[in-house]
């Protein structure tokens, strides 16, 4: 039995709710309020608190000019520990907010953007309000505190959803949760499908060219970013619950296991924690989501959720490359990428009867700052059709989560992605359309869009997205298989 305003259950288990169901008037809103009002009371007060908001989201990251404190800028990004980590942080961060809020049920709400109706940021965080609302942040993409709403293909999950492997061994460049590291944050930039969509797309849409959410040293000063990164964190249960192999890292990836993080808890003293602390979040963590399956449900779930099976590993063939490098604005833009029409017609073959992925990788990806926008990814798509991401041409998006360091932008996620295109290629070859041309890669700029406003190609044409200029530039697209 759950009482009706309390995140708490009968059992002691914090419940993490969606926040669309939730009141902006609520108790449990009113709770975040304060918790957060709070946290940024004491970073004024005294800035070498733990507790405190701006040393808490430093945590994260900090802007590069301010002195780093004991365990600032230690997130993981584009390797296998994002989940874990951001896990861990969470959960810390759950426990001093809960501690400042005074309310001692209060659990963290997630934002479900990909749900019906909920891709405008929850109202409780858009107005600026009297007495001054501590969700409220000023920093964000122009449109986003208007109530904008995300475009449809920045909330997707399905392409991570398809995956069943946790992690990409040496050699490969696709899975759900990144690529294996022999150390934490000696990363060489192979992010998991579930970080670089929809985690890095909303980042990227949400700070906009300018705003907090769109930078990693910046991005946990905006409290949203806590509730899109509970959403996340959701999701790596919902693609458990999927089966079919999915799982954690295998035992001979040791080093997920065993590597320790160091967070604070309420009481801003050192707390550890590793990878073998907190797969499970209601035994050892304390805390489930509003969309948990019941528990019998989850240990049948569980028995068929052993650790993913890997092949054995391979090394890319690379089959072709497009020749120049590409220039992305606010107009599509399309590419071949060259190969022998031997080896379309194989990469026919292989999508459709060998069980070894086809990626579409786009390498050296640049720009001079956050462009702001995502970009729609499509393979083959026909000269004058709509470009519709729930058709066989849809590939994938590009977000852009960066970190600012003196003098340059850089990943992680936006220096080289990743799409498996394996089933993009089998559907086309099914139709006819993957014959012995060279393959076409298409790009569409998506920003976000007015409420009741059409959705067009250039959503937001805003901050400035004008015609001619460029935004981002990719090296190179590349297909290969793995
Ligand atoms: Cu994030």
């Amino acid at each position: 039995m759950e009482s009706a305003a309390s995140g708490r259950t009968a059992a002691g288990l914090f419940v993490r709710r969606e926040v669309y169901s939730l009141s902006p008037e609520g108790p449990e809103i009113e709770a975040l309020r304060r918790g957060v009002a709070e946290m940024q009371r004491r970073s004024l007060v005294e800035p070498r608190d733990p507790t405190g908001w701006v040393y808490q989201a430093s945590i994260h990251g900090a802007p590069g000019s301010e002195n780093p404190r004991h365990g600032w800028n230690s997130c993981q990004h584009s390797n296998f520990f994002f989940l874990s980590w951001h896990r861990m942080y969470l959960y810390h961060f759950e426990r001093i907010l809960r501690s400042a809020s005074g309310d001692p049920s209060f659990a963290l709400p997630y934002w479900n953007y990909s749900a019906a109706g909920n891709s405008a940021i929850p109202a409780a965080f858009r107005a600026p309000g009297t007495p001054p609302n501590p969700l409220y942040v000023e920093e964000r993409g122009q449109g986003v505190n208007q109530g904008f709403l995300l475009p449809p293909s920045a909330v997707t999950f399905a392409s991570a959803f398809r995956l069943t492997n946790f992690s990409a061994r040496p050699g490969t460049r696709v899975s759900f949760g990144g690529g294996v590291l022999r150390q934490p944050g000696q990363g060489d930039g192979r992010a998991g499908e579930l970080e670089r969509q929809p985690h890095d797309v909303i980042h990227g849409m949400i700070g906009g060219q300018r705003g907090w959410m769109s930078y990693v040293d910046t991005a946990a000063r905006d409290p949203i970013f806590f509730l899109h990164h509970a959403n996340i964190d959701r999701l790596w249960k919902r693609w458990l619950d999927q089966g079919g192999g999915r799982g954690y890292p295998l035992k001979d990836e040791d080093v997920w296991w065993r590597s320790s993080f160091e967070f604070f808890d309420e009481n801003g003293s050192p707390a550890k924690l590793t990878g073998a602390d907190i797969t499970d979040t209601v035994l050892q963590l304390g805390y489930r989501y509003d969309d948990d399956p019941s528990a019998l449900t989850a240990s049948r779930l569980a028995g068929s959720t052993s650790a993913g099976a890997h092949g054995p590993e391979l090394i890319a063939t690379v089959y072709g490359t497009s020749s120049a490098p590409i220039e992305l604005g606010a107009t599509p833009v399309s590419v071949r990428v060259e190969m022998p029409s031997a080896d379309v017609a194989e990469l026919g073959m292989i999508a459709s009867f060998v069980e070894s992925p086809i990626v579409l990788s786009l390498e050296d990806i640049s720009f001079e700052r956050n462009p702001g926008v995502t970009y729609e990814v499509y393979l083959n798509l026909p000269e004058g059709t709509p470009p519709d991401h729930q058709s066989h041409y849809y590939v994938g998006n590009i977000g852009f989560f960066v970190e600012r360091r003196p003098g340059h932008l850089h990943g992680p996620g936006a220096v080289d992605q990743a799409f498996d295109v394996t089933g993009n290629v089998r559907s086309l070859a099914e139709r006819g359309e993957w014959k012995d041309a060279p393959p076409k890669v298409t790009f569409i700029m998506r920003g976000l869009i007015p409420p009741g406003g059409a959705e067009n190609l250039s959503g937001a044409a805003m901050e400035m997205s004008l015609p001619g200029v460029v935004l981002v530039t990719i090296g190179r697209v590349v297909i290969t298989t793995e």
